[in-house]
């Protein structure tokens, strides 16, 4: 198997103690709860301490990945910088030290002195985490490191991560908000041709321990190179027993007769929203998190996410995008899927997450500007999209 994915789990998995630790123990929480105080906010510290979360973890995955494979550091990308300036106008490049005393003096220059948090925060740091997949220890390949680029989302739904509750309750197992919207995103990918090769979600929050109110996450996998393509819902998938999935396989055909379900933004266009009800009756769902609704694709939970804006980034589409590839699914440009000519038989636009749009300046460069939808089954897709054609109004296929 890639020893490269093995360690992004385990480093997924450390970056997810992080993040549930800044939620469960007091110190840190308190922290994160004055984010609420908005004239508090980036006075006490040289940064806010949700952003501080953000790029510890991204730091985390950076120089663990860097440790073990020297120079793929240096081709982590996300939308976090390290530098900040206190108040005393130091500049403080945080940086993972090589020993738990170091790192606790560094975060206390960052968070004014406050040696608790700071002590709490370097503990999980330099914590040691094992994690193992007997799916992916059966398999022997190896994608050369140098063709390689990788796209980290720190903490997806940030905002879910600081003022999400503990206790929504799910529709048809989908959260519309709350901590299981918060995900952890590392997507690989190839650097000359863009397309997705590997990619790992991790999910900290999904189930809370009612005595202990610890929180226990769930982290999901897929790999797609070269023919090989593997992901961690196989294991799901062959575990169950021979009856289960022929009822499954009679249920599904039954399926393809209902209306096709999506999970949409809550930000989604009106016109786009009237048209989706017109194609999915009421299997719709909203949900935060662009990380957590393309999970909801690759867990089977609906059979689409699309989203017509562009405020997305190839950082929230890169993992989810490897592990559709791996399931034989994908996502693709939605305004291009919608201005195509289906009858060519001509390849999905799909996403590609080596280039940068042009013209654009700032996170925009990065963005997945036609907007997105992501899938499982290209059949379906292609369904989907002929129905949505027919059912959005004229002026909007044209524009
Ligand atoms: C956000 C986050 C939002 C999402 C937005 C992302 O990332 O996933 O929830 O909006 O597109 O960029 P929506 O929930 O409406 O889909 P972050 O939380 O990392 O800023
Ligand atoms: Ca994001």
């Amino acid at each position: 198997m890639s020893d490269i994915l093995r360690e992004l789990l385990r480093v997924s998995e450390k970056a997810a103690n992080i993040a549930r630790a800044c939620r469960q123990q007091e110190t840190l929480f308190q922290l994160l709860i004055e984010e609420k105080k908005e004239g508090e906010k980036n006075k006490k510290f040289a940064v806010d301490f949700k952003t501080l979360a953000d790029v510890l973890v991204q730091e985390v995955i950076k120089q663990n990945m860097e440790n073990k494979f020297p120079g793929l550091g240096k081709k982590i990308f996300g939308e976090e910088s390290n530098e900040f300036t206190n108040d005393l106008g130091e500049k403080i490049t945080l940086r993972l030290c090589s020993t738990e005393e170091e790192t606790v003096e560094l975060l206390s220059k960052v968070l004014n002195g406050n040696k608790l948090a700071s002590e709490a925060l370097a503990k999980v740091v330099h914590q040691d985490v094992a994690f193992t997949d007997p799916t992916l220890d059966s398999i022997e390949i190896n994608i050369p490191q140098d063709i390689l680029g990788i796209w980290v989302d720190p903490i997806d739904s940030t905002y879910q991560y600081i003022k999400g509750s503990a206790d929504i309750k799910s529709i048809q197992g989908i959260f519309p908000c709350g901590l299981q919207c918060v995900t952890i995103l590392i997507g690989v990918y190839d650097m000359q041709t863009g397309v997705p090769l590997m990619g790992v979600i991790n999910q900290p929050f999904v189930s809370q321990d009612l005595n202990t109110l610890r929180w226990k996450g769930q982290c999901y996998w897929g790999l797609s190179y070269m023919g090989t393509n593997i992901h961690s819902r196989q294991l799901t998938i062959s575990k169950r027993t021979v009856k289960e999935t022929q009822t499954e396989n009679a249920s599904s055909e039954a399926e393809f007769s209902h209306p096709l379900s999506a999970v949409i933004s809550t930000s989604e266009k009106e016109s786009i929203k009237a048209a989706l009800s017109r194609v999915c009756g009421d299997r719709i769902f909203g949900a935060a998190g662009a990380g957590y609704k393309s999970l909801c694709v690759v867990q089977g939970l609906v059979d689409i996410y699309i989203f017509s804006e562009d405020t997305t980034f190839k950082w929230d589409s890169c993992a989810a995008h490897a592990i559709l590839r791996a399931m034989g699914g994908g996502i693709a440009d939605l305004k291009e899927c919608l201005e195509r000519n289906p009858e060519t038989g001509l390849d999905l636009p799909q996403l590609v997450y080596h280039v940068e749009n042009e013209g654009a300046t700032g996170v925009d460069r990065w963005a997945n500007k036609g907007g997105l939808i992501a899938y499982r089954s290209r059949k379906q897709l292609e369904t989907f999209l002929s129905l949505l054609l027919q059912n959005l109004a004229p002026v909007q296929t044209q524009s």
